[in-house]
């Protein structure tokens, strides 16, 4: 069982007329914002941000070279340590990923126009599942509503890409990647690299935890890679709202625009400089705030975004990173650990747990 200990969750901490304030505090922030005025609408499709700090972070944050990934991510794990406990999310800089982030996340939005085949065929609901595996498939346009939309679905479109998807378990779960094989081929790569990259995370995050602390055994099986596609946003600036991952680890890859946002621990928002960069993010999600009895807060975050053509779309992408869901739930604080009887299925089933929705 966990101690006394509080989550540091800044969503709740901190009133919600404040949330919205950003902070002027960082001068790196500050030099940022004049950087990124030179470039804003010199290209189409670009939005710009209202009233949040951007954040920059390349040449700030660690390189992490594709061909090193795991020397080079035990090198910076100081650093990563400190961005966590600073900001409550992490951030490498990985020379290469991004120009492979874009070309897959391009051929998805061409299957998204295509119309035989067309991604309707391979909808989630239609898709053969795991009973013990992540949800895969295609997730059409206006199918999801978070929890604090007030009933208002996101303005996107996206397909769930899980390792049980790439391995065709059950059997017939890959037709999607073979009706779309160029996006499939590039999708396999970019979940690789992104893999490998979150176990990377968690295994520095749980260097930072209690003596006892177990593997976090993650699973290619459950992890998807989520691909996402906003459009016909009809003039809303939310594309996302405030929201947190479920599940143990999140890793948000390069996407074509900026506009996703997190809360720091001290409730305002800033915006991380990492559109069409090599720049990731990792997510605390709510799996990995109970395991740790709160010693880290889920990395709440929404996408906000103010653009001025009527048919701007945004591209992204993110690798959700989950246990076995038959795997037990446990929980560790400096009193130490705890097994629980519920699986981590059983947390999903009971996914209202914390803030937002995923
Ligand atoms: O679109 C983005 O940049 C972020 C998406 C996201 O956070 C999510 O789908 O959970
Ligand atoms: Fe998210």
């Amino acid at each position: 069982m966990c101690g006394e200990r509080r989550s540091k969750s800044a969503a709740q901490d901190v009133p919600r007329e404040n949330r919205g304030k950003s902070s002027g505090k960082n001068s790196a922030n500050a030099e940022n914002a004049e950087n990124t005025e030179n470039t804003e609408n010199t290209e189409k499709r670009t939005c710009v941000t209202m009233d949040v700090t951007p954040m920059r972070l390349s040449g700030v944050v660690p390189t992490v070279r594709l061909g090193a990934l795991r020397t080079d991510m035990h090198s910076a794990a100081k650093e990563i340590e400190t961005q966590l406990t600073d900001w409550g999310f992490m951030s490498v800089e990985v020379p290469g990923i991004g120009a492979k982030v874009e070309a897959m996340m391009h051929s998805f939005e061409a299957a998204c126009a295509s119309t035989d085949p067309s991604l309707a065929d391979y909808e989630y609901t239609s898709v053969p599942q795991l009973s013990n595996g992540g949800t895969h498939g295609f997730f059409p346009y206006l199918s999801e509503i978070p929890r604090l939309a007030k009933g208002v679905p996101d303005p996107k479109e996206f397909i769930h890409v899980s390792g049980a998807l790439l391995a065709d378990k059950p059997a017939g779960a890959g037709a999607v990647l073979a009706a779309f094989p160029e996006f499939g081929e590039r999708a396999a790569e970019v979940f690789d690299t992104a893999f490998s990259l979150i176990s990377l995370f968690g295994e520095v995050i749980r260097g930072m935890m209690p003596e006892g602390t177990p593997d976090f055994d993650l699973s290619r099986d459950a992890t998807n890679l989520r691909v996402i596609h906003y459009r016909d946003l009809d003039g809303r600036e939310v594309l996302a709202h405030e929201h947190s991952g479920i599940q143990l680890l999140g890793l948000q890859l390069p996407p074509s625009d900026q506009g996703l946002q997190y809360i720091l621990h001290d409730g305002t928002w800033v915006e991380p400089v990492i559109a069409k960069s090599d720049l990731v993010l990792c997510n605390i999600g709510r799996m990995l705030s109970s395991a740790s009895c709160g010693r880290f807060r889920p990395s709440t975050h929404r996408v906000h975004c103010t653009y001025s053509d009527t048919d701007y779309e945004r591209l992204s992408s993110v690798l959700f990173a989950y246990p076995p869901h038959q795997a037990r739930q446990w929980q560790i604080s400096d009193e130490g650990l705890t097994v629980l009887d519920e699986t981590w299925g059983d947390f999903i089933a009971n996914r209202f747990r914390g803030l937002g929705s995923e």
